[in-house]
């Protein structure tokens, strides 16, 4: 992890117990409020396909560039030795799934290296349960390997992130980097098109 990272990583943390302590929650100021990460996408939509590695504690690649509105497939494998999340949203989102999963931990249901499936489907007693099965993520034990299929919105400011407690403070989080103009993007995306000639 590069030191400029822990340094963001560390500003992200300060700065949201300060909006926290305001009793501020959101993610804008008005302009693109309320607009999502993406919806989940087909698979015979997605033009590309990424393989996403999860290492103790970041991701191979730390970034990806996608165009707005791009359905992209996600081949997530867990390298390394503990349970890992890939997880699509905005910081905010993030952030209050960090809670989710702190309380996972509490419960037993992430035992480091290992995933309690038993404990996730359990009744938590208030018609919840701790079951980690929304479109945008998925949780992995080390060795397995899941796909996610995304459709990007317009919205940008998306972060790929780890949410098991202390990942995502340790840097394991990446952007998703918006790019129409680039050329190289463009061939990229051509590249796609002709792949998927029904777009
Ligand atoms: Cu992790």
């Amino acid at each position: 992890m590069s030191v400029s990272k822990f340094v963001v990583a560390a500003l992200a943390v300060s700065v949201s117990a300060v909006a926290l302590g305001a009793g501020a929650h959101g993610d804008g100021h008005g302009h693109g409020q309320g607009a999502k990460s993406g919806e989940p996408g087909k698979a015979s939509d997605a033009g590309r396909s990424f393989t996403v590695q999860m290492y103790d504690n970041y991701y191979e690649p730390e970034s990806i560039e996608v165009k707005p509105g791009e359905t992209v497939r996600f081949v997530v494998e867990n390298k390394g030795s503990l349970v890992h999340e890939f997880n699509i949203g905005t910081p905010a989102m993030h952030e209050s799934h960090q809670k989710e999963m702190m309380m996972m931990v509490e419960h037993g249901a992430i035992q480091g290296g290992k995933l309690n499936r038993d404990m996730m489907e359990m009744d938590m007693g208030n018609g919840m349960s701790m079951k980690h099965d929304d479109p945008n993520s998925v949780l992995l034990e080390p060795g397995e390997s899941q796909e996610v299929v995304w459709k990007f919105s317009e919205k940008s400011g998306i972060e790929f992130a780890c949410n098991v407690p202390g990942h995502y403070q340790a840097g394991m989080y990446g952007e998703v980097n918006f790019n129409s103009g680039d050329s190289r993007v463009r061939s990229l995306a051509d590249a796609s098109k002709s792949l998927n000639p029904a777009k």
